[in-house]
């Protein structure tokens, strides 16, 4: 049987061996539900990098630009970090350079693995269901907050060990404490994460509707994945 692992933070990466395993990063609030937004409404490729710096000199090459740094868009660049503004018409077919404080910062942690997806609550049943099918070795690896845990990735990582609970094992404790917490809490999941930091962080600036969005389930079938240094939508059988 293939087993799950989760990450709970990406300072504790190093510990895991990633070659052979496909790695789900996961960043709910909010930049894998921007790209699986963005994906599911016809951007064609995003791609993630580290600094403010890099994503600059690929806006001068002709990419839109998206800089996100402790929740705020960054002055200069294009795009915000919020779901709904890759739902953007103009965006279709175009090529977004994204970073953000710890979601794009996990991508690049990742992409020395078999195969990296972007998982959220968005996509979830399509997550589930490619893991399933592909039957190979997880590691769920929560972005979190400069380090630290965070509730909404590990209740993510969560909701996807619960739904492969039959076809998979536990592959650590981490992914026992998640798979616990989200079938405490899957029916109130907001509620649930009134007092997390994020959430807080993201109230105090006013961006409440993001929280809400974000938290709906598999209301997109689109499976972003990084293929080189890009993200793209998969295409069926890859
Ligand atoms: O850290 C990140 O990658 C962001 O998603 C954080 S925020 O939701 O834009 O604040």
């Amino acid at each position: 049987m293939p087993k799950i692992e989760v990450c709970l933070s990406p300072e504790l990466l190093p510990l895991f061996k990633l070659e052979d395993k496909i790695v789900v990063v996961i960043d709910v609030l909010r930049a894998s539900s921007c790209m699986v937004t963005g994906l599911a409404h016809g951007i064609s490729e995003i791609l993630p990098v580290a600094s403010l710096e890099e994503s600059a000199t690929y806006g001068l090459m002709g990419y839109i630009t998206a800089a996100e740094r402790n929740g705020l868009k960054m002055e200069g660049f294009d795009l915000d970090n919020s779901p709904f503004s890759y739902m953007d018409p103009v965006l279709v077919d175009k090529k977004i350079c994204m970073t953000t404080t710890n979601g794009t910062q996990a991508i690049l942690m990742a992409s020395s693995s078999r195969k990296v997806i972007i998982g959220t609550f968005l996509n979830l049943k399509t997550v589930a269901d490619y893991l399933y099918i592909r039957g190979l070795d997880v590691v769920l690896l929560c972005a979190g907050w400069k380090g630290q845990v965070n509730a909404e990735d590990t209740l993510f990582a969560g909701a996807v060990t619960d739904a492969l609970k039959d076809s998979f094992s536990l592959g650590n404790d981490s992914a026992l404490l998640s798979r616990d917490l989200y079938r405490m809490h899957q029916d109130r999941m907001e509620e649930f994460l009134l007092d997390s930091s994020h959430y807080n962080r993201l109230k105090r600036l006013g961006i409440n509707k993001d929280i809400a969005f974000c938290l709906r389930k598999s209301i997109y079938d689109c499976l972003p994945r990084l293929e080189g240094n890009s993200i793209v939508a998969n295409t069926p059988g890859q």
